[in-house]
């Protein structure tokens, strides 16, 4: 907790309304869309320059108090939930869009712009942000970086990582660092920008980014079909990946898109009945290409690898379909979810569900399961719906029993734990099934270097 004193120097630091001590944003900046922590933060922070950042890590060091780095708080891991008294510091009043180089196609935003923001920004100048998924209205440039999301069109532009050309960071130990500089090419040594990228907040808070845009893809057009078997999903996405660069390979079953049709009224995309979708873009600009997705489409549905399909005429139906994808994650949310991010090599995806299949059918015969994810880059949303009847505690003791068995057979492929949604303070106990002790060792070192005393985002993503 934080003694009168300590709030009083943060208060001069950020000035009259920039700091909230009332019940009300202690209970919304305490959490994020995980949903199943108390939040109890001791006070919130909006600082609106570097400077004040910096002030408030100094502070903290010598105060001895702990800090939670806060964008949007859509993380689904836990990140940026503070439950133990801790100063919430919050990007969103550092909200600017400082410059944009048309020569290098690059933007420098400071780190609470929104994702959303930057699309936008990019679209009007003829340009493309390629990250995004179902919380770009909402999360954060800085929480992007700080947890390298992913999203609907890694398979094509990559994740987070990819798009960032430089930082402004603030370290654990109070120290600014420029990261990169906004550079394509630079080969003096490590690449502390990396670091930064997906380290959720535990080695310091990032302050600035520069982004890379890119060409701006022509009529993009969506396909989605009905797929009759796990086996045959990946097969689909080889044969349409052989004529065309696809920007999306996503999947999710009739049971998801049973709830979208129940509780959201959206429509099916065709009526022929089928145990999984796929949902396919690509960037219509030739008519060779349509040509191509409907020749994949003819040859899918003689093979039996398709059932049905539909294909977007226009962007307002590639919207819709995008719909049927997208919402599933809010939609199903009333029903407490126990959720998995995992993935694997896009070659051990056919193994890996055929075998997770196999664990749920046995260990969760009485609850229902929800699939979805990339699958076109490894990535694998399972989610296990809570029976209305049973209490929350011992639901989520049941799955995470369970998941020992799930995380064990991705271990075994090589696979991933958190494929996109980082550790934060759920998957925290588990990172070992990820990563080696020797690797974890090295993380604690490089934790120790950047943040000595423990203050930035303790007990995330290492215990
Ligand atoms: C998505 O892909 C998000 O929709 C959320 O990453 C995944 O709800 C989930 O498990
Ligand atoms: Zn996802």
């Amino acid at each position: 907790m934080l003694n009168p004193e300590t709030l009083s120097q943060l208060q001069n630091i950020l000035g009259a309304q920039g700091l909230l001590t009332d019940p009300a944003s202690l209970e919304t900046y305490g959490c994020d869309w995980t949903k199943t922590y108390e939040p109890a933060p001791s006070a919130i922070a909006f600082p609106k320059t570097t400077a004040q950042v910096q002030a408030l890590i100094q502070v903290a060091n010598q105060a001895q108090f702990n800090i939670v780095p806060s964008g949007g708080r859509t993380g689904l891991s836990g990140g940026a939930v503070a439950a133990q008294g801790e100063l919430v510091v919050s990007l969103e009043r550092m909200n600017k869009i400082l410059e944009f180089n048309t020569q290098d196609r690059s933007v420098t935003c400071e780190a609470g712009v929104i994702t959303a923001q930057i699309q936008q920004f990019a679209a009007e100048h003829d340009l493309f942000y390629p990250v995004d998924f179902a919380s770009a209205g909402s999360s954060q440039i800085g929480g992007n970086i700080a947890t390298n999301a992913g999203g609907i069109k890694v398979i094509r532009y990559g994740l987070t990582r990819q798009q960032v050309l430089g930082l402004e960071v603030v370290t654990g130990k109070g120290e600014i660092l420029k990261l990169n500089n906004g550079l394509v090419k630079n080969a003096t040594g490590y690449d502390l920008r990396h670091l930064f990228i997906g380290s959720e907040g535990t080695l310091g808070i990032i302050t600035q980014a520069t982004l890379q845009l890119i060409r701006p893809p022509q009529n993009l057009t969506v396909l989605v079909l009905g797929v009759p078997e796990f086996g045959a999903l990946m097969q689909v996405l080889m044969r349409f990946q052989a004529d065309l660069d696809l920007s999306a390979f996503e999947f999710f079953s009739d049971r998801a898109l049973h709830y979208l049709v129940q509780d959201k009224g959206l429509a099916k995309p065709f009526d022929t009945p089928a145990p999984y979708y796929a949902l396919l873009e690509f960037e219509n600009d030739s008519a060779g290409r349509e040509q191509a997705a409907l020749q994949a489409f003819q040859d899918c549905l003689e093979q039996g690898r398709v059932l049905d399909g539909v294909m977007s005429r226009s962007q307002t139906q590639a919207k819709a379909l995008w719909r049927l994808r997208e919402m599933i994650s809010e939609t199903i949310s009333v029903y407490t979810p126990y959720k998995n991010d995992l993935s694997v090599r896009v070659s051990q995806v056919a193994a890996f569900l055929q075998a997770v299949d196999q664990i749920v059918a046995e260990r969760y015969r009485a609850f229902e399961v929800i699939w979805y994810g990339h699958i076109g880059d490894g990535n694998l949303h399972l989610n296990i719906l809570k029976p209305a009847t049973m209490e929350k505690a011992e639901f989520f003791e049941h799955c995470a029993a369970v998941n020992e068995q799930v995380f064990a057979l991705t271990q075994s492929l090589g696979g991933s734990i958190s494929a996109e949604h980082g550790v934060g303070l759920l998957k925290r106990d588990y990172l070992s099934y990820s990563r080696s002790p020797e690797e974890i060792t090295y993380m604690r070192a490089i934790k120790a270097l950047f943040d000595p005393n423990q203050i930035l985002n303790p007990g995330k993503l290492l215990s």
